[in-house]
């Protein structure tokens, strides 16, 4: 721990010393913005020394390393986080209050690198954190997206996407490294020669080329000097001289040329848990596969005297779903092409170093590539994923005959279609779910067959989440009131949280825990004022939804909840129950349909609800717009109620119940993802779990599903809402909502929301009378934080590291 801790007083003419060297500023002169970056670069003072010794330890140790290779690290803001992880935000904390700032504002200066959907990339990010924290030689590989995840506006309830051009201002996190750019090959033709020993050889000619630059961002442990790399790949186009010669037509076909090469890296794909077939999409595959690959194996050959034979033994590639999956044969391709390497030595040096990660069962989102587009686009790429196809079909046939009659559902290429889970499992050592329950669908069902040719490759690794952001930095008073009582390890040490459950019966403890959570609701109904104008009652139950908008995390469900709430009071006024704050905040894919519906659904039961003054206000329905980590850093410590119900088998794990949980929120869920984890651990006395289990829903799908339309004849409730919907009841012209309706009655509700409707009532109910009791839903409370020290990720990365990828602490 060598990194020098600066004094309040010091760090304070830090700052001052800086306004003056760098903005020829005094301190009455900066404002917000100035202080924003004189402190980032406080902190990059403290965090490039460290970075280069970091670097020169893996050198010297000559240690494994961990490439982790993702299409989405969803970083959000990182000043804050790393004045934690330096050691140095309550000395930044207190300096800015001495200078008259409040640090909030300065820190909500930077923008958020949304370089992600959601789930998925987040995960991303804490899995880096851990990886330093924990004194992993671990690294992240990305695409520095000039454009995040659009920034959503509600306009009349409808959801408007806006571009989110997070580098408008200077990001002070990156630097770029020039002298570290690679090329990367698209289209073009392959030729292939016999050599004089009678093996082939493959050149190809007349490729587009394609710059690709690193920008890297310093990955920071939790005070323990290590500092791992975040590097994103920007595409820019080569310049050749040549190309400059002849007329000035040529000047602007370079111009679009240039523009057309740079747009690879423009922007981020918003689907979630969705795949759309874009050409552009898989150009942006292939760009950060082969930029990674080649820079992993640049510096394998920089730092070994070992050969390429050995790559398994200084390195591990995990992906991140199969977006990279093109790293199996690219890595492939360089082993023969440039290599020349045997293929049966070539694919052993690639199946033991590629582990691939699933993120879904949903077919929506298994991606398939066809034939033609791979082809075109990546020639040589797709020669040798037919070979590996060739080789493996023709494996079964021979040696499992048992499973010949399964090739077309088995095969990597199929119906002119390129299956990439498929060939993930095929080309990889290691296929691991992200929660117990996903891990065994994936063997049972989806991926079957597979599992059954290799039994050993498949593993589960319940999802993490950093507790140092989701707990330690976004609850502080929460945090140092745990500290009060169980002492300050379970900083290092999450698991240690359970020491709380000797305080849950604590009245003294369970009334401060009581006064966190209200000073958290507090100043998020602050900001609910803020941006909506609309004042609610910090008294009341905060029942949170943060996520992306999709038919299976069922908003809809929620939502129908409320206006049976809103029924109810209508028709009895009087109804004692405790009011209840209802918060939603999600994106949907700029083309889903049903899922935009949703929002505009919540927006208009919302302006209904908010209005009626025969409610007395014990109802209000609040959507946040624009929905990311910094909204969900304020949001969580403030949630009362997580409400994670998703169709049972749908959701593989969620992390966003984990963060809420940690900030002592209890769980309204479905027995789905991680939610059964958190269940074993705390019990049905500390949660709310309803509805159809998994095998239920699965077992109705086989039978082609069940019959909403005898709910919709037998339950009132349910009659009356869709009724609401169909007749415009909600809407200002009677179009509206019809779609719901006709998904729900003519598509036979393929998520089960009126079959999960009453036993989600029933649920509420006793919810309701849970949080009466105080001291009881306080002791839930601090149950529920005592036993989140599992879902920290730390210990997800401990077991990746172990079982995976079998590296110790550098
Ligand atoms: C997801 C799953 O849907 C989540 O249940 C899971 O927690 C995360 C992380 O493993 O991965 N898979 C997936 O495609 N998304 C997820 O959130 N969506 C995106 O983030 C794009």
């Amino acid at each position: 721990m060598s990194l020098p801790k600066l004094t309040v007083n010091e760090f304070k003419e830090r700052i001052i010393d800086k306004l003056k060297s760098d903005y020829v500023k005094d301190i009455h002169e900066a404002c917000e913005n100035d202080i924003y970056y004189i402190i980032s670069s406080i902190v990059n003072e403290e965090i490039l020394p460290q970075w280069h010794a970091t670097q020169q330890k893996y050198k010297e140790k000559n240690c494994k390393q961990v490439y982790y290779l993702s299409m989405e690290f969803l970083v959000g803001s990182l000043l804050e986080s790393n004045l934690l992880n330096c050691g140095l935000l309550e000395q930044s904390n207190q300096a800015l209050e001495m200078l008259g700032f409040k640090p909030e504002k300065i820190y909500a200066q930077e923008h958020d690198a949304g370089l992600g959907n959601g789930g998925l990339g987040r995960l991303a990010a804490c899995f880096l954190d851990s990886l330093s924290s924990l004194y992993y030689a671990g690294h992240g590989y990305g695409i520095r997206y000039r454009y995040g995840l659009f920034e959503q506006r509600i306009i009349h309830g409808n959801q408007l996407e806006l571009p989110d051009y997070w580098l408008k201002n200077r990001y002070p996190w990156e630097s770029r490294k020039e002298d570290e750019a690679v090329c990367i090959h698209f289209h073009g033709d392959v030729h292939m020669f016999k050599k004089n020993d009678g093996s082939l050889e493959f050149k190809y000619k007349n490729t587009d080329k394609v710059m690709a630059v690193p920008y890297d961002i310093p990955v920071v442990g939790y005070q323990n000097d290590v500092i791992n790399t975040l590097r994103l790949w920007s595409a820019e186009s080569v310049y050749q001289e040549e190309d400059l010669t002849g007329d000035g037509s040529q000047y602007y076909h370079d111009l679009d040329h240039q523009h057309s090469i740079e747009q690879i890296t423009g922007f981020l794909y918003p689907d979630d848990s969705s795949h759309e077939g874009k050409e552009l999409r898989l150009k942006q595959q292939y760009f950060l596969v082969s930029s990674s690959i080649q820079n992993i194996i640049k510096n394998f050959k920089r730092n070994q005297k070992l050969s390429l034979s050995h790559l398994s033994e200084k390195v591990v590639i995990q992906i991140n779903d199969t977006h990279p999956s093109l790293a199996i044969p690219e890595l492939m391709r360089i082993l023969l092409d440039e290599e020349h390497f045997s293929w049966e030595s070539a694919w052993e040096v690639t199946t033991k170093v590629i582990a691939y990660t699933n993120h879904t069962t949903l077919s929506e989102a298994l991606e398939t590539w066809p034939k033609g587009m791979m082809q075109h686009l990546l020639p040589r790429i797709y020669m040798i994923i037919d070979e590996i196809n060739e080789r493996f079909c023709k494996g079964i046939w021979f040696d499992h005959e048992e499973l010949r009659e399964q090739i077309p559902e088995l095969a990597i290429i199929a119906h002119e279609q390129i299956h990439m889970a498929r060939l993930s499992i095929v080309g990889s050592f290691s296929v691991n779910g992200v929660a117990r329950i996903h891990t065994e669908i994936l063997k049972k069902k989806e991926m079957k067959h597979f599992y059954t040719l290799f039994p050993d490759r498949f593993n589960n690794k319940t999802n993490g989440i950093t507790h140092r952001r989701w707990l330690l930095q976004v609850n502080p008073k929460l945090s140092n009131l745990i500290t009060d009582v169980i002492g300050p390890k379970w900083v290092q040490r999450p698991k240690q949280l359970i020491s709380l459950l000797k305080y849950s019966k604590d009245t003294s403890f369970l009334e401060k825990v009581d006064q966190v959570k209200r000073e958290n609701k507090i100043r998020l109904a602050n900001i609910i004022h803020e941006r909506t104008g609309i004042l609610v009652d910090d008294q009341s139950i905060f029942d949170v939804q943060i996520k992306r908008l999709h038919e299976y995390k069922r908003q809809l469900l929620n939502i129908f909840h409320i206006i049976y709430l809103y029924n109810e009071l209508k028709e009895h006024p009087n109804l004692d129950i405790t009011p209840r704050t209802f918060i939603f905040a999600a994106k949907a894919a700029p083309s889903y349909h049903l899922a935009k519906e949703v929002i505009k659904l919540i927006h208009t039961v919302a302006s209904i609800v908010n209005y009626d003054s025969d409610i007395q206000g014990k109802l209000k329905v609040i959507f946040l717009e624009n929905y990311n980590v910094s909204l969900a850093e304020k949001i969580i410590p403030a949630a009362d109620i997580s409400e994670q119900i998703s169709t049972a088998s749908k959701e593989a794990s969620g992390t966003g119940n984990m963060k809420m949980m940690m900030n002592g929120a209890i769980t309204v869920g479905t027995l789905d993802g991680a939610n059964i984890e958190i269940n074993d651990l705390v019990g049905d006395q500390n949660m709310f779990i309803f509805g159809l289990t998994a095998d239920e829903v699965l077992d109705y799908y086989h039978h082609g599903g069940y019959n909403a339309t005898d709910i919709y004849n037998t339950d009132d409730r349910v009659k009356r809402i869709l009724d609401q919907l169909n007749q415009g009841e909600f809407g200002s012209h009677e179009i509206e909502f019809k779609d719901i309706y006709y998904n729900i009655l003519y598509h036979n509700d393929p998520y089960f929301v009126l079959k999960d409707f009453e036993p989600y009532l029933e649920t509420h109910e006793l919810v309701e009378r849970a949080y009466r009791d105080r001291l009881t839903w306080l002791n839930m409370s601090v149950t529920n934080i005592a036993y989140s020290g599992k879902f920290s990720s730390d210990r997800t990365i401990q077991e990746y590291a172990t079982d995976i990828w079998k590296i110790k602490p550098v």
